[in-house]
């Protein structure tokens, strides 16, 4: 077969490998309008952030200064690692006059970071965590970096970003994440379905793996830190007890949020991270970890929701706002969310 040119058109195996990020990107959008052109420039540079933290991952152990912590704490009182550090900083350089992206927010900075030479063109915010799940960094297991992108109103001119705290998680534009497992796979969505790609070293690009990812209405896996049982309700005790009790169930988890999401969107299943009695809200940030989370598993058919409310109706009381979090195939989240309604009932009703 040959195009209009009189070219042959090149078999489908080469097209598949030529796929890359930036032009699924422009495909989605189906456009080439400057908003299409905007968002297709930002993915590009997040994946170029992806492809220098993967690099320095890769070769940690061989560098010197890679590893472990810094001494510092964050804003979150979390101790930070050499490796947050230096992935933070690569999103800040890579994102250094783009024109793209006026603020950017991330977990490791108290404030969003302005670039103000990009403010009176770039019209977005990045709402990033540079690496999630860095207790993984030292051992060299799997680690991610979380990204959102959303629209930025107004100009901001108090530096306070009210803007972000105003908006829910429906007006993400993009949301996705890296995963820096044994390849490194970045997956995304624009709102219209949810995409894999995985590096391909030898070429530099990300290279389309998987179109249109739907998952598992339910799954076997349920991902959680069973070592909080004592510290949670009684109601995530009470799903705890059943998955225990029931067959069918099998428990996985890596302290890495990213990988374990990741498992669940391709397998099924459901992962929590309830409150506990120190941390009623739980530990994980609505920003960006669980609101860009709960877009991809809700574009994916799965659902995401803090017991009560879907996540992406959340809006953030401040930027490092945190929230319990019950993410994955509808059938299991709705089997949790059973149990907190149940336990609540019997409350009212004084059975205790
Ligand atoms: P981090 O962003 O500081 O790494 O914290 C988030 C991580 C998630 O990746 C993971 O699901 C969770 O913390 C694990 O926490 P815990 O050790 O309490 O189970
Ligand atoms: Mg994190």
């Amino acid at each position: 077969m040959t195009d209009s040119n009189n070219f042959p058109i090149p078999e489908q195996s080469l097209d598949r490998d030529c796929t890359t990020l930036s032009r699924h990107v422009l495909q989605q959008l189906h456009s080439f309008d400057a908003d299409a052109q905007d968002l297709s420039a930002i993915m590009n540079r997040i994946a170029l952030a992806g492809k220098l933290i993967s690099r320095r991952l890769s070769r940690a152990e061989l560098m010197a200064n890679t590893l472990g912590f810094t001494g510092e704490t964050n804003v979150q009182g979390e101790s930070v690692k050499k490796m947050d550090i230096f992935a933070n900083e690569v999103f800040i350089s890579v994102f250094k006059q783009s024109g793209l992206v006026c603020r950017l927010a991330s977990e490791e900075m108290e404030k969003p970071y302005y670039i103000p030479e990009n403010c009176p063109i770039g019209r977005y915010t990045l709402l990033y965590d540079p690496i999630d799940g860095s207790s993984n960094v030292d051992i060299n297991l799997s680690v991610g970096s979380i990204f959102s992108i959303r629209q930025q109103s107004g100009d901001d001119l108090t530096g306070e970003a009210t803007d972000l705290l105003t908006q829910n998680g429906r007006q993400q534009l993009a949301a996705g994440y890296i995963l820096y497992g044994p390849s490194t796979m970045l997956v995304y969505s624009l709102g219209q379905g949810v995409h894999s790609f995985i590096l391909d070293p030898s070429l530099g690009e990300f290279i389309l793996a998987q179109e249109n990812i739907q998952m598992p209405d339910h799954g076997q896996i349920y991902s959680t830190n069973e070592g909080n049982f004592w510290q949670w309700d009684e109601a995530i005790r009470d799903y705890a007890r059943y998955v225990h009790r029931h067959e069918g169930y099998t428990a996985r988890y890596s302290g890495a949020l990213v990988g374990d999401i990741h498992r669940i969107l391709m397998q099924g299943g459901v992962f929590l991270y309830p409150g506990t009695i120190k941390n009623p809200e739980g530990k994980l940030r609505l920003l960006y970890e669980t609101a860009p989370l709960a877009f991809l598993i809700e574009q994916a058919g799965g659902r995401a929701s803090d017991g009560h409310t879907d996540i992406l109706d959340l809006v953030a009381g401040k930027l490092h706002q945190r929230n319990p979090l019950i993410i994955g195939s509808k059938e299991d989240v709705q089997l949790v969310k059973s149990f907190i309604a149940d336990r609540e009932k019997r409350e009212r009703d004084g059975e205790g």
